[in-house]
């Protein structure tokens, strides 16, 4: 490996973060049912605790996303909170809404036809942009799951026009250091229209919103085939990429570890920012990193830590692509030599360099194996059992 090559490595992983999904380490399952886990998280303190846990061993996880209603009680104090975080080393990120699990909302939240449950959905978002303003947190993310579920069940454009005026109204909310980021799903729960359902209507609102808004692509949330680097190399271009929500998935939104479906697909997703930032001086545009995943069947903590390795090696490989000579081969049509050269740094076995840089940080070469020898899992299990006992629950989280 030649020093350039090795500089190029270090310099990605310095830069990469990525945040971690509070409910990642919650028991989940499918809609059929749950698979417990004994080391499941109960309540914040243990999902913040094990979130602590990842980004000592990995390094570059600093922040936890939360979901209101699952981690948050009435008259919780978001100045304990942010205490309990930093406790364990980490910071709250961005702060997730939720508009999709009261009985009010089964003809939807901020799109329902009547507008007192438009209101209650509203006051629910101008409570999140508070609560992340009394966290210091700089992101809030809405994931709308509004839809229908049959033609003529409700008017597509009359939905889109309430949602857009309710954005414009939030967006006055937000303190100067606050992003509203917009996710886009096209199915689940609606299965006839999601009112949000891709990346070019999330675009649109947040044009609509205000200059604070910007799109967040969850990896999960479209159509099979679809190529979601053309959707990200679009919205760099237009400057209105926010985030990333990361999983893999193979049929649906299936929650699956990163790149254990397709790691070239997310490879190329960061080739289009690496080949952004190379055209840009080296400047790297601001977007927040974040996995939203649900481990129902692999052991939680070792999901996530495999996740953020994974992220982090293909982060680094797309590094590798030399976009001077790529933009040589594209110019002269040299198709196959344009292809190879995203290959060879896909192909690139850049571990052992990881490890170096790990190492460099006084972290474990090997995260998983760290993790594996340090007994962690077994005294959380212990305890978390003795706990689940005395409070009476057989399955811990909140993640319905
Ligand atoms: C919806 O499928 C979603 O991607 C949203 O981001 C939610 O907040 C998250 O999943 C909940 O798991
Ligand atoms: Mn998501």
């Amino acid at each position: 490996m030649t020093p350039e090559i090795r500089l190029r490595i270090h310099e990605a992983l310095d830069r990469f973060e990525i945040e971690l999904p509070s409910w990642g380490f919650a028991d989940t399952g499918t809609r059929f049912g749950k698979f417990l886990q004994d080391g499941a998280a109960i309540d914040l303190a243990d999902k913040l605790a094990d979130a602590g846990e990842v980004h000592k061993l990995t390094g570059c996880c600093p922040k936890v996303a939360v979901h209101v209603l699952w981690d948050f009680e009435e008259g919780d104090d978001p100045a304990e909170v942010a205490r309990l975080a930093a406790r364990h080393g980490v910071k709250i990120g961005s702060i997730n809404p939720n508009l999709f699990q009261d009985q009010d909302y089964r003809l939807g939240s901020l799109c329902n036809p009547a507008a007192e449950i438009r209101a209650r959905a509203c006051r629910h978002i101008e409570d999140s942009i508070k609560l992340g303003q009394s966290l210091e947190s700089e992101i809030v993310t809405l994931w709308l799951a509004d839809g229908t579920n049959y033609p003529g069940q409700g008017s597509i454009r009359a939905r889109k026009q309430v949602l857009e005026k309710a954005l414009e109204e939030f967006h006055g909310k937000l303190s100067e250091e606050q992003t509203f980021l917009i996710e886009y799903k096209p199915f689940e729960p609606a299965f006839y229209h999601t009112d949000i359902a891709d990346w070019g209507m999330s675009y649109i609102y947040a044009k609509k919103m205000g200059p604070q808004a910007k799109v967040l692509v969850d990896t999960g949330h479209h159509y099979q085939g679809q190529n979601i680097e053309q959707i990200v190399a679009w919205l760099l271009d237009e400057d209105m990429l926010g985030g990333f929500h990361f999983n893999d998935r193979r049929y649906a939104d299936d929650d699956l570890t990163l790149g254990s479906i397709d790691p070239y697909q997310i490879f190329r997703i960061f080739g289009e920012i690496h080949g952004y930032a190379a055209s840009k001086d080296g400047r790297y545009p601001g977007i927040e990193y974040m996995v939203d995943q649900s481990h129902n069947l692999k052991p939680k903590i070792e999901a996530m830590i495999e996740t953020v390795m994974t992220a982090q090696e293909l982060y680094a490989k797309a590094a590798l692509i030399d976009f001077g000579q790529l933009e040589k081969h594209q110019a002269s049509g040299e198709i196959v030599d344009a292809e190879r050269l995203m290959k060879q740094a896909f192909n690139k076995d850049v571990s052992g360099e990881i490890a170096e840089w790990r190492k460099g940080r006084g972290l474990s070469p090997d995260p998983l194996i760290a993790f594996r020898e340090s007994g962690y899992l077994e005294r959380i299990a212990a305890d978390r059992l003795a706990r689940r006992a005395a409070l009476g629950i057989s399955e811990s989280g909140s993640y319905a």
